[in-house]
């Protein structure tokens, strides 16, 4: 089918020509509404006029970027990614992502499960909400994508047609090498220009190169490493969840990248909460919370990584009889290492990007009153640049908890 923009009106007949959603509805009394918050694409509820517990989520990419305008154009094809995204993540991890019930490649469309009893995380977070499995399904989530996408696990053959697979996915790593690693630490037309003017943090981020080197490190690692198949914006607004079940959604960034991104993503998040906390709400309990959930997160995911790879006898990497089982061990250990501290690179510059970059996140930038964002906008970058300036230096999570509390402590 060719491609067509669909609209609340179109969105009907069309879906009404495709079997798997008119025989979960079993009926064609359709209603449609849209009601995406996202930065790029349309989502809308498509829901049964007579029988209110049926519902689906309909998704649909336009050729250009949902929060600046058709001026912005960005090919639909980010959906391709989406669908394939989705498709393996679901195979790997079938309890923590959304059902589909259609895909179309040609329409840059798809269908899943309508989580009508889930709300977005960032959401839940600053309204203080608890989420007593969020560390074992986000870390479970981690592990198992990231290892089972990896040469840690696959074969040479079956790693490298996954790279096909997901590598020409350009335009939205573009995206994130220009909004996460660049434009949001110089002076570009993209960024939040009414706080850029005449503010000094502003003057200092822009002119401190020791960062900005550090930065491009980070860059460097993003744009070559093909450790396994990422999410690629694995923010708070990407997980939708209550206190029973977690889903991950929304992948079309998915490509095959570095190990840390994903978990420093998630870090830079739950950290960007903390500061929130800690400025405008004062919820130390809350924030106790938070530091266990970062903490939990990273023990579980680091367990879980290492209990599948010691169950592993052969990979593209290493094959049985290559070394003792003692030498296995600590190669395993320090490489875990390793990707912590990469993560925790990566979650500097997802924290700072959010300050003066495009897409600001709601806890930092919709704190309303003046002092109080300029405040949390500080202390967002002075953990940001420590957590960019010391990455390489880390060895533990409890390194990564520090830092976090010796710089919000006032
Ligand atoms: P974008 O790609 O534009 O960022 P998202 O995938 O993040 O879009 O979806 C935008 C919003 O739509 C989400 O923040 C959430 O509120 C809602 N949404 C997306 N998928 C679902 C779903 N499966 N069930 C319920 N709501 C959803
Ligand atoms: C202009 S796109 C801005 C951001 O939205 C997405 O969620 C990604 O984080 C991207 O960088
Ligand atoms: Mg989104």
């Amino acid at each position: 089918m060719q491609y067509k923009e669909l609209d609340i009106n179109s969105i009907i007949p069309y879906l009404k020509g495709v079997d798997e959603v008119m025989d979960y509805f079993d009926s064609d009394d359709l209603k449609a509404n849209e009601i995406g918050d996202g930065n790029l694409n349309y989502v809308y509820l498509v829901s049964s006029i007579s029988d209110s517990n049926k519902a689906l989520i309909v998704k649909q990419a336009v050729p250009y970027l949902r929060c600046v305008g058709e001026e912005f154009a960005l090919s639909r094809e980010r959906m391709t990614y989406e669908i394939r995204a989705l498709t393996k993540f679901k195979q790997i991890a079938p309890d923590l992502v959304p059902k589909l019930y259609h895909v179309s490649e040609d329409m840059s469309i798809l269908v899943m499960q309508y989580l009508d009893k889930h709300i977005i995380l960032r959401d839940g977070l600053t309204d203080a909400k608890r989420y007593p499995n969020l560390s074992e399904h986000i870390s479970t989530y981690l592990a198992q994508t990231l290892f089972k996408t990896s040469s840690l696990y696959l074969d040479s053959t079956s790693k490298r047609k996954l790279i096909d697979e997901f590598n020409s996915n350009t335009e939205l790593c573009k995206l994130t090498e220009d909004f996460v690693f660049t434009f949001a630490y110089m002076q570009n037309e993209t960024n939040d220009a009414d706080n850029i003017k005449d503010n000094p943090l502003a003057k200092e981020l822009f002119s401190d190169m020791e960062f900005k080197e550090k930065v491009l490190d980070l860059k460097y690692k993003f744009m070559t490493s093909s450790d396994a198949l990422i999410h690629g914006d694995l923010h708070t607004g990407s997980i939708m969840l209550n206190e029973e079940e977690t889903y991950v959604i929304d992948p079309e960034f998915a490509f095959v990248g570095p190990f840390g991104f994903d978990i420093g993503a998630l870090i830079a998040n739950l950290v960007n909460n903390y500061v929130h906390h800690t400025i405008v709400t004062k919820d130390e309990d809350f924030k106790d919370y938070l530091l266990g959930t970062i903490k939990e997160t990273l023990e579980l995911f680091e367990s879980k990584f290492l209990k599948l790879w010691e169950a592993q006898k052969d990979s593209a990497l290493l094959i049985e009889g290559y070394i003792d089982d003692e030498t296995a061990q600590n190669y395993r250990e320090k490489f875990l290492k390793r990707i912590l501290k990469e993560a925790v690179g990566f979650a500097g510059c997802k924290m700072a990007r959010r300050v003066f970059g495009v897409a600001g996140v709601a806890e930092i930038r919709g704190i309303e009153d003046k002092q109080l964002r300029a405040d949390a906008e500080k202390l967002v970058l002075k953990i940001a640049r420590e957590f960019v300036m010391k990455y390489e230096k880390i060895d533990c999570i409890e390194q990564i908890l520090e830092i976090i509390k010796v710089n919000s402590a006032r």
